[in-house]
């Protein structure tokens, strides 16, 4: 009997999902056509250059979805779907820290991990958890509202779970299973019929529209999804051309002429779906809410903790001198900051430590009989060795709260004077049943053993070398 392999399931999920949404938010068809046409040109532009950071193949059939979730045992339960699909948490983003309005969530990526996973299809939800344990937002009372209609709502049916748990136990489905296991999982993401009762929805807004979205309902929905575009500022201005309203700036590093890195996201504005409404008298009327979007990304390069720490104080340098200097526009600011901050090359980032590589061989001995030298950076300069740079597969925090703000109906409403209760990610593996990895020690892996490959290679163990700060630990492991 033909089997669906994870890989198969998870290409088909994002595949199913990404038409159902096209056809619920017509906008995200139009981003989605609109970042081939960007993508074809690149192609045409740059030639092999523009698959640098995964192949066409790859960019074009990947995409990130957006969900939210009332409860830790629903979240568990989205844990064992994208587990069926080989996607594992990964990272925990607290929302509520990162925004100034009222988003009361915390977040995990659902995302394969193994390189050759990431290159069959690197499909990736980025999952949020209503915090209905934080004081600051919500009140004993509201708590215990909002506890008790999401304990009655079920969000994924059992047939649904059971399959999932078939799926990961056995990494693979029959194919008729298979097709049962994706008809009920796409199913489950698809906006809701059902009306919604407008005083609850009301309620709930006052704290914060983020709740609305996810408490206010007796079911889930895709937030946005997210194609990935090889040209974002030039995608920005097609769709902007287009007249679709795009939130009011491109999130993440600016535009320059150095490498990319990390990730640079926008997405159009909420649009306004109509959605039946159950007001007090009982009568079901069409009305609309804002909350869906589409979402386009650019990703560049991983960089290590040194990099990323170094990354985040530019930010930070951007922000004062947007404030010290009105009336300059942020984008020239920030390419300022970034060509006097930020090394130009990736040669340059590798050296300093700032970015992940993985390295391969691509000679062993010279003709005259030379060793090879012992650092990395040599053995790349004197042609011994290729660096390929690892793409960042995960999200940024303040991006992601830009994100979710830029499409807020309100401010919403927080008591900073109570200090939230403690999610964080001890908490989250115990909600899902599952270890949170780290994004960083997942690249540094991929890198360490990349370089100890070499190593053997080479056979550089007796080396006494001097190495750049990031690679350390690979030559020790070798060493030991
Ligand atoms: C998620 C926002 C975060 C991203 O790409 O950073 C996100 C949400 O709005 O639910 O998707
Ligand atoms: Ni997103």
């Amino acid at each position: 009997m033909p089997v669906m392999e994870q890989w198969q399931l998870r290409a088909a999920f994002a595949q199913r999902l990404s038409a159902m949404y096209g056809r619920e938010v017509p906008a995200y068809a139009t981003l989605v056509d609109v970042s081939q046409e960007v993508n074809e040109d690149v192609l045409r532009r740059s030639g092999a250059n523009a698959e640098r950071l995964g192949s066409i193949g790859r960019v074009t059939a990947e995409r990130h979805g957006a969900i939210r979730v009332g409860t830790p045992e629903e979240l568990n339960q989205v844990a064992r779907i994208f587990g069926a699909l080989g996607m594992r948490p990964v990272g925990f983003y607290d929302l509520r820290e990162a925004a100034t309005s009222a988003v009361p969530v915390v977040s995990t990526a659902f995302r394969p991990v193994d390189a050759e996973e990431l290159a069959r299809n690197p499909f990736r939800v980025f999952t949020s958890l209503l915090t209905t344990g934080d004081p600051q937002f919500f009140d004993p009372e509201l708590r215990t509202r909002i506890d008790r209609f999401l304990g009655t709502r079920r969000i994924f049916p059992p047939r649904l779970l059971e399959l999932a748990d078939q799926a990961e136990r056995e990494q693979e489905l029959p194919e008729a299973l298979g097709e049962e296991f994706l008809r009920l999982a796409v199913g489950a993401f698809r906006l809701s019929r059902e009306p919604v009762d407008t005083s609850w929805y009301a309620t709930l807004e006052k704290v914060s529209s983020v709740a609305a979205d996810i408490a206010g309902v007796r079911s889930t929905h895709v937030n946005h999804l997210t194609p990935r575009v090889l040209d974002i500022d030039e995608l920005y201005r097609r769709m902007t051309g287009r007249g679709v309203e795009m939130i009011c700036r491109i999130q993440g590093p600016p535009r320059w002429s150095g490498p990319d890195v990390l990730l640079r996201q926008t997405s159009f504005r909420a649009l306004a779906e109509p959605r039946r409404m159950r007001g007090a008298d009982g009568v079901i009327k069409t009305g609309a809410l804002r909350v869906r979007f589409g979402e386009v990304e650019a990703r560049g390069i991983a960089l290590t903790r040194k990099g990323r720490a170094h990354y985040d104080t530019l930010l930070a340098e951007i922000d004062r001198r947007v404030e010290a200097t009105p009336g300059t526009s942020r984008a020239e600011i920030a390419r300022a900051v970034w060509e006097g901050g930020f090394p130009a090359t990736e040669r340059g980032l590798a050296e300093r430590g700032l970015a992940f590589f993985t390295y391969q061989l691509r000679r062993e001995r010279t003709r005259d009989g030379r060793y090879p030298p012992t650092t990395v950076t040599e053995l790349v300069d004197q042609g011994w060795v290729t660096a390929e740079p690892i793409v960042y597969e995960d999200f940024l925090p303040r991006s992601a709260a830009g994100i979710f703000q830029s499409n807020l109906t309100g401010a919403g409403t927080r008591n900073d004077a109570i200090t939230g209760i403690g999610y964080d990610p001890a908490w989250l593996a115990g909600a899902i049943d599952r270890e949170v990895l780290d994004p960083f020690d997942l690249y540094e892996h991929q890198q360490a053993r990349s370089i100890q490959t070499i190593g053997q290679r080479l056979k550089l163990d007796h080396a006494a070398v001097e190495r750049p700060a990031s690679l350390t630990t690979a030559l020790k492991g070798k060493e030991s």
